[in-house]
């Protein structure tokens, strides 16, 4: 009997050993085969690419796509080349079109401004990227079919809520591209807004005009519509090739000035004075800056505080088939004017204390410059600038605005590199266009200039400008540029 189990037990061992070897037969003469199989299926996309992306780069019908959207990794199965196997004239015919709103709010107002009907496609089983659909649409020679139909999608989802709310703005795109004489003359969209008891003055016609290559046809495309109580908006402004020009022709209601010009203008200083300079652009001509693709706070108070009052971006949301909600909205709202409130308080409450620090030193170099007469001014200015770093420049003029002594800068602050642009002024330079010549000219006796960059040193300055008497009882007018790079 128990000879019988010893040999049952070397039996199974023995069975065993031969399945382990086996197996492992298996894996090494039958896996690489198997790899080599389904590495013809499978190509890997670089980290971060979406599966969107992935499908876009490698959509061969039957491959295997790899992608890792952030940290995950995710395999898809790609049936099709989708873009191609489903045509732009069936997507058309069958009205695989549907609206997306995306928020546009207004922070002075505290409600929600409007919103952007943004065109979605969703083909049976595939979403079809925006631009991608265009792009079809364009080859095809069917663009006007689709933005009209883009067009009309949007106006049936608003019309709804137009009636109970008829505050609300429906920005429509419009393709400029598609803008030729006859377009311009159809009045397409003014039949389709009144066929769906849109009033015209809630609708605003977003053009990118880059795209447009009738200038004329364009032209008269936003005067007619213009005269029918429609708003014109152009889109993307400050991105690729806008064209400046076409801003004082078209006259838009509202500037949208585009994500890569307003992203990170709480970091960067240069990018804001470039965004300031378009927003101010905007106020002269009476058009509203509206900031596209905001996604952080602090850009939204940074642009807040240069006068940008109408936002867009995921901050407020994603576009969604539904109006936002307007709670959600509210709350994000309250938030942002509590906070622009509070910082703009300590700032200018910082900026007057600041200031008031400045004028007096200013003062007291002026009372000591009265003591002098003409010669001695840049022995007494050196000694100042030794005393005082916040002071980048000091100089005098006399009261033509001409400059009576050196300009006596202090060396820290000269930024070597760009020496061969900006240099500090001499005796006998002229300063009498100067923004702070010009009030004390006209009988103030002390100024301060808004920030500006400096010719002299290069750096964000301002300038306080002080008259005084020398000891001659001859007019003068002391100017100290002063330090502002840190200063908001
Ligand atoms: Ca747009």
């Amino acid at each position: 009997m128990a000879e019988t189990r010893f040999m049952g037990k070397v039996f199974t061992r023995a069975l065993k050993t031969c399945q382990h070897i086996f197996q492992l037969f298996v894996y090494f003469t039958v896996s690489p085969f198997l790899y080599r199989l389904a590495s013809n299926f499978i190509q890997s996309c670089p980290t971060g690419t979406t599966r969107r992306d992935a499908k876009m780069a490698l959509p061969n019908e039957g491959t295997m796509l790899q992608y890792w959207p952030k940290s995950c990794c995710h395999t898809v199965h790609v049936m099709e080349n989708t873009a191609e196997a489903i045509s732009i004239r069936e997507i058309i015919d069958r009205e695989w079109i549907r609206t997306a709103f995306h928020p546009l709010v207004s922070i002075k107002r505290k409600a929600l401004f409007g919103v952007e009907a943004l065109t979605r496609c969703t083909a049976p089983g595939e979403d079809i990227p925006p631009q991608e659909l265009f792009r079809m649409a364009d080859e095809q020679g069917c663009l006007l079919e689709l933005d009209r139909l883009c067009r009309r999608k949007a106006l049936e989802a608003f019309a709804p809520v137009h009636t109970q709310n008829r505050g609300l703005i429906l920005s429509l795109n419009v393709d400029g591209h598609a803008i030729d004489a006859d377009i311009a003359r159809s009045g397409h969209l003014l039949h389709m807004v009144k066929e769906h008891g849109v009033n015209p003055n809630n609708v605003l016609i977003e053009i990118v005009e880059s795209r447009a290559r009738d200038t004329d046809a364009l032209e008269d495309f936003v005067n007619s519509y213009r005269k029918n109580g429609f708003l014109i908006a152009l889109d993307d402004v400050g991105v690729g090739h806008s064209n400046l020009d076409r801003i004082p022709l078209l006259r838009p209601d509202v500037l949208k000035l585009d994500r890569s010009l307003v992203a990170g203008v709480d970091l960067h200083m240069t990018r804001l004075e470039v965004v300031k300079s378009f927003v101010q652009m905007a106020s002269r001509l009476g058009s509203l800056a509206l900031a596209e693709g905001v996604e952080r706070q602090e850009d939204i108070l940074r642009l807040l505080e240069i006068g940008v009052d109408v936002f867009q971006g995921f901050y407020f949301g994603a576009p969604a088939a539904q109006m936002p909600d307007a709670e959600t909205m509210s709350d994000r709202i309250d938030y942002l004017a509590q906070k622009f409130r509070t910082n703009a308080t300590t700032r200018f409450a910082t900026q007057k204390a600041l200031y008031a620090r400045y004028d007096s030193l200013v003062l007291s170099l002026c009372d000591q410059l009265a003591t002098l007469g003409p010669t001695g001014l840049d022995h007494a200015l050196t000694g100042f600038i030794d005393q005082w770093e916040q002071i980048e420049c000091l100089y005098v003029l006399n009261a033509k605005g001409v400059q009576i002594s050196g300009t006596v800068c202090n060396p820290a602050r000269l930024r070597k590199r760009k020496r061969f642009i900006y240099e500090p002024a001499h005796v006998g330079a002229d300063h009498s266009l100067k923004e702070y010549y010009l009030p004390l000219r006209a009988g103030l006796q002390k100024f301060t200039t808004q920030p500006y960059i400096s010719l002299a040193s290069g750096n964000r300055c301002i300038t306080i400008s002080a008259a005084y008497k020398d000891r001659d009882n001859r007019s003068c007018i002391l100017c100290a540029d002063i330090d502002y790079q840190h200063e908001r």
